[in-house]
């Protein structure tokens, strides 16, 4: 694809219809319940955090059809998306079920991706991120042969995780073999939070989900992320390729005093072959941080780990590249959708806008982030 002007979304969801109807069969969250309004019509909620507010989000077709897919993606001026299953994922199914619904579902998704566009007089194109059955109790086998399927599947350039792993989080060795197999395949790996943090941190007034997705959310990529950096997957594993979530939680913020943390702890310190900013440099991010100020911050950070580009730690040498080579368009779709019917997305235009006022970026810097990297990265 020659165009460097395309704009493509990385951060974009959806429940696919084998998916949904699991979620509709189960009483227990996950799950998809159906209200009966006053005036007698009936709607889809969706149950998928503690104590949704109303009982859950209303749920529509922009949650698993293709075509509405698709008209959000002509109504924002998307050429290309790369859908991934919303959260939980598969998370809360024993291995059994998990691995057979993987290998359906990634099948289901490079089907979804490949059978093209239905709108007509546009020429959109859908790719996708799959799904591994990475849950407690699941084989290793299992996990390399979900790889081994995303792999083949031409539409399917990655795929999304969560932060638990095999029950023991991201950091747990026995993933080492996932990672092999993820890295050789040249796959990404999308890593998306779900479960937040302690709610006990939240107190006891009514803040609605604000708390939990603003901070938790982002606080539980920074903390799974940290913790890979530490147990050292980045130098195990150099060219493995992990793309953050809400543009790395608060890990940039944090990057300066994780370094010194470590610095100050002999046995994590002798663990690294690297300072901690260096990991940094080795992330993708998604753009989808809603403020050019942060956008800006983030690339600063990013383009900082130049300087810990070195085996010996403490050295602080090499040029001042711009790191928003490693940011990516994202809208969230179909999450935050306007409060009031709209074409155009709020959440989406700020994204879009955040892009276009980041102090000091170039055209090409803010062509990059809305599409280019991405048609680098995923080789579109
Ligand atoms: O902000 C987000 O990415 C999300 C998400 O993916 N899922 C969700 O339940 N709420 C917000």
């Amino acid at each position: 694809m020659a165009s460097k002007r395309l704009v493509v979304d990385v951060h974009t969801h959806l429940y696919l219809p084998r998916y949904a109807s699991l979620l509709r069969e189960r009483t227990t969250l996950p799950k998809i319940i159906t209200r009966t309004r006053d005036d007698g019509r009936k709607d889809e909620r969706l149950v998928i955090l503690k104590d949704e507010p109303s009982g859950g989000r209303p749920i529509g077709p922009s949650y698993v059809e293709r075509d509405e897919k698709l008209t959000f993606m002509k109504n924002h001026g998307i050429d290309i998306s790369i859908v991934s299953t919303a959260n939980p994922w598969l998370d809360f199914l024993q291995p059994k079920e998990a691995h057979r619904l993987s290998l359906q579902l990634s099948d289901d998704l490079e089907e979804y991706c490949s059978t093209g566009p239905t709108v007509t007089g546009t020429s959109m194109q859908l790719y996708g991120f799959g799904l591994l059955p990475i849950v407690s109790g699941i084989s290793t086998e299992s996990l390399l042969e979900a790889v081994r399927q995303i792999s083949a599947s031409s539409h399917l350039k990655g795929l999304i995780m969560g932060t638990r792993g095999v029950g023991k989080g991201l950091d747990d060795e026995a993933l080492d073999p996932i990672w092999a197999a993820i890295s050789e395949a040249g796959l990404t790996v999308f890593l998306h939070p779900h479960y937040g943090i302690s709610e006990e941190s939240w107190g006891e007034k009514n803040n609605g989900h604000v708390l939990p997705l603003a901070l938790g959310f982002p606080m539980e990529t920074t903390i799974a992320t940290t913790r890979l950096i530490l147990s050292g997957v980045f130098d195990r594993f150099p060219s493995l390729r992990l793309l953050l979530a809400h543009s790395g939680g608060a890990l940039p913020q944090l990057s300066s005093r994780l370094a010194s943390c470590i610095d100050h702890d002999p046995i994590v310190a002798s663990r690294l072959k690297h300072d901690a900013r260096f990991y940094l440099g080795k992330l993708y991010l998604d753009a989808v941080c809603y403020g050019p100020e942060e956008l800006g911050f983030v690339s600063d950070i990013i383009a900082r780990s130049n300087r810990y580009e070195t085996s010996s730690k403490n050295v602080a040498s090499g040029g001042r590249s711009s790191g928003s080579g490693r940011m990516l368009f994202g809208t969230d779709h179909p999450f935050f959708p306007p409060l009031s019917s709209s074409e155009r997305w709020k959440s989406v235009v700020e994204n879009l806008d955040a892009i276009e006022n980041v102090q000091g970026w170039t055209e090409a810097d803010k062509n990059g982030v809305k599409g280019g990297n991405a048609i680098s990265l995923f080789n579109l």
